[in-house]
C-alpha cells in the first residue's frame, strides 16, 4: 500500500475508527488522503453520536468542504501542491557517510571505583593536552612544582576542580587536583570580570589558572577552558544538500504531536510547500535524530498517564511508521537519548536491535550510540543528545532557559558533553568518551525540547527542538517547548533554514 493512505489509514484506525471497504477505495484515490483523515477525525470528534464505521457518503461530504478550505489556506504547512513534478537533486547524489565514533562497541564498563580513578585520569590526561597543543600557556607547573616557583613569577597550573566555593569576603576558592595532589586556588572579589568568569567554571571541569604564588595559594590573574581555536576552519561541501537536524519525537506519547510530524514528511516527499520550500526538500540528504526517539516506559514516575502506547516495542514500531515513509535515497541517522531503551549512563550505546528491530528493518536508517561523530560529505558533526545542558542551565547562573545554544557554546568551550560528575550519569569507563577532542563542524543536540541556533568560532551550534508538546511534568517546571520546528542545515554554505511544521 502507498505510504501516503497507509499513514491515514494508520491515523483514522487509531483514532479508534473503521472505513468500510468502499470509503477505503474512495480515500486511496486522494493523494491528500493524510489530509483528508485529520479532517474525518476533526469532524468525528465535533459529533456527538459518533459512527463506528466512515462510510464513503461521509468521505465525499468531507471532501466537498476540504476543497473549500484549501483554496483560503496558504500557509506553509498545510499548502497542498496538488501533483507538480518533484524531482529531488538529494536523489541523484551518492551519500558520503564515514562514522568517526560511535560509543556501542567501545563500551566496557565494569562500574568500579578502579574505573571512575581511570576514567578522571583519562580525563585530566586528554584535556591537559589540548591545553598544551595551545602553545599560549606559559610556565606550566603541576601541584608539586608549583611552590618551587618565585613569588613574582606568573605560573599556569592545569587541574581538575574538585571543589569552589565563595568565602565570606567574597573571594571564590577553587581547589584544583592534577595527577600529584592538589592546590587551592583564590580568584579575588576584587577583580569582578574574573569572579563572573569563575561563574562558568564548574566542578570536575578541567581548567588552567594563571596566577601567581601567595602564601601557599595561587592568586588569579585568569581563568581559561581548553576551548575552540580562534583559528578553527569549517569544512563545507560542495555539493548543494541539506541535512535536516531533529530531536525528542517521543513516539508513543499522548503529546506526541502526529500532525505537525506528518507535514513535515510530506514536506520531505515533496507533496507540501511553494516552490522554493519544494525545492529545498529535495536537497534533503540526510535526517540526523538527536535522541529521545519514543517516550519510553518508567522514565518519571506515573509516565503511563501521559502514554498513549504503553509498549516500547510498539513506540519503536510506531515511529519506524513515520520514518518509512521518508523517501530512501534520504538516510537517517539516530541515537539514542535518555528515554530510550538503553542504558542511562552515557556514553550510551546505540539501542539495541532487540528493542528496535522495525528501525533496523529500514534500509536508510543507522543507528548509532550517544554521543556520536560522523563525518558527512567531509563536514563533521557531533551528534548528542544533549542531557548535560539541563545541568548547565541550573548551575551557571544567566545562561537563558529559551537558547539551550548559549550552554552548548559552554560544553564546547570546556571541550566536554557532560563535565559535571553526580549530574547526568557518566558511566566509568576507563576512557572518556565525552570529550570534544576534535572542535566538529555542526554541534547537534536535542533533549532540552526547545530550539536554539549559534555560531561559536566557526562551530555552528544547533538545537533542535522537539516533536512533542508541552507534557504536564514539562508545564509544572515552567518549562514551554517549541515543537515543530526543523532547523535545515546547508552542506554548501554552512546556513541554516528554519522551517515551522506546526499548524497553529
Ligand atoms: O526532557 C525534556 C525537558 O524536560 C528537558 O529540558 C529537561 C526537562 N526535564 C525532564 N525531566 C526532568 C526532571 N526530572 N527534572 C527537571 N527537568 C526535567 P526529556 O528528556 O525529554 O524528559
Ligand atoms: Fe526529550
Ligand atoms: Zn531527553
Amino acid at each position: 500500500m502507498d505510504t501516503q493512505i497507509r499513514s491515514a489509514v494508520w491515523k483514522i484506525l487509531n483514532a479508534g475508527l473503521q472505513l468500510t471497504p468502499d470509503a477505503l477505495s474512495f480515500l486511496k484515490e486522494y493523494e491528500n488522503c493524510y489530509e483528508i483523515a485529520e479532517k474525518i477525525i476533526e469532524k468525528v470528534n465535533a459529533m456527538k453520536e459518533k459512527p463506528l464505521c466512515i462510510t464513503k457518503e461521509f468521505l465525499e461530504k468531507i471532501v466537498g468542504e476540504k476543497k473549500r478550505i484549501k483554496e483560503n489556506e496558504n500557509s506553509f504547512s498545510l499548502q497542498i501542491t496538488g501533483s507538480k513534478r518533484f524531482k529531488p537533486l538529494a536523489a541523484e547524489i551518492q551519500e558520503d557517510i564515514e562514522v568517526e565514533f560511535d560509543p556501542t562497541e567501545k563500551i566496557k564498563s565494569q562500574g568500579n571505583v578502579e574505573d571512575f580513578l581511570s576514567y578522571f585520569r583519562d580525563r585530566f590526561n586528554k584535556l591537559r593536552k589540548l591545553f598544551i597543543k595551545r602553545r599560549d600557556l606559559k610556565n606550566i607547573v603541576t601541584s608539586k612544582t608549583v611552590f618551587n616557583r618565585g613569588k613574582k613569577e606568573n605560573i599556569s597550573l592545569i587541574g581538575l576542580v574538585s571543589s569552589k566555593n565563595e568565602t565570606k569576603s567574597g573571594n571564590i576558592l577553587i581547589e584544583l587536583e592534577d595527577l600529584e595532589g592538589k592546590v587551592n586556588v583564590i580568584i579575588p572579589s576584587r577583580k569582578p570580570e574574573l569572579i563572573k568568569k569563575a561563574s562558568k567554571v564548574l566542578l570536575d571541569q578541567v581548567i588552567c589558572i594563571e596566577g601567581t604564588i601567595n602564601n601557599g595559594f595561587i592568586i588569579a590573574d585568569n581563568i581559561l577552558w581548553p576551548d575552540v581555536s580562534t583559528q578553527h576552519m569549517p569544512h563545507r561541501a560542495k555539493e548543494h544538500i541539506r541535512a535536516a537536524l531533529i530531536s525528542d519525537t517521543h513516539a508513543g506519547s499522548k503529546q506526541f504531536l502526529e500532525d505537525c510530524f506528518m507535514k513535515f514528511i510530506r514536506w520531505l516527499q515533496g507533496k507540501v510547500g511553494n516552490g522554493k520550500q519544494r525545492e529545498i526538500a529535495g536537497q534533503v540528504k540526510y535526517v540526523i535524530i538527536a535522541g529521545d526517539l519514543v517516550d519510553g516506559i518508567g522514565v518519571y514516575p506515573n509516565q503511563e498517564e501521559e502514554l498513549k502506547i504503553k509498549d516500547v516495542y510498539e513506540q519503536y514500531e510506531m515511529l519506524s511508521k513515520y520514518l518509512e515513509m521518508i523517501p530512501e535515497y534520504i538516510k537517517i541517522i539516530a541515537i539514542p537519548g535518555n528515554h530510550d531503551a538503553t542504558r542511562q549512563a552515557v556514553p550510551q550505546p546505540a539501542i539495541p536491535e532487540n528493542y528496535a528491530r522495525p528501525l533496523y528493518d529500514l534500509s536508510n536508517v543507522i543507528m548509532l550510540g550517544n554521543p556520536t561523530k560522523i563525518k558527512l560529505h567531509g563536514v563533521r558533526f557531533l551528534v548528542s543528545h544533549g542531557r548535560s545542558i539541563d545541568d548547565l542551565i541550573s548551575d551557571v547562573p544567566n545562561l537563558p532557559k529559551n537558547n539551550p545554544a548559549e550552554a552548548m557554546k559552554l560544553l564546547l568551550k570546556s571541550r566536554h558533553l557532560a563535565p559535571q560528575f553526580g549530574k547526568t550519569p557518566i558511566a566509568p569507563e576507563t576512557t572518556d568518551w565525552m570529550i570534544i577532542d576534535e572542535p566538529p563542524d555542526v554541534f547537534h543536540a536535542g533533549h532540552v525540547h526547545v530550539n536554539g541556533q549559534a555560531n561559536y568560532r566557526n562551530v555552528t551550534i544547533i538545537n533542535s527542538g522537539t516533536w512533542q508538546d508541552q507534557t504536564s511534568f514539562q508545564k509544572s517546571i515552567g518549562l514551554i517547548p517549541t515543537p515543530g520546528k526543523v532547523p535545515i542545515y546547508d552542506f554548501n554554505s554552512g546556513d541554516i533554514l528554519l522551517l515551522n511544521f506546526k499548524t497553529e
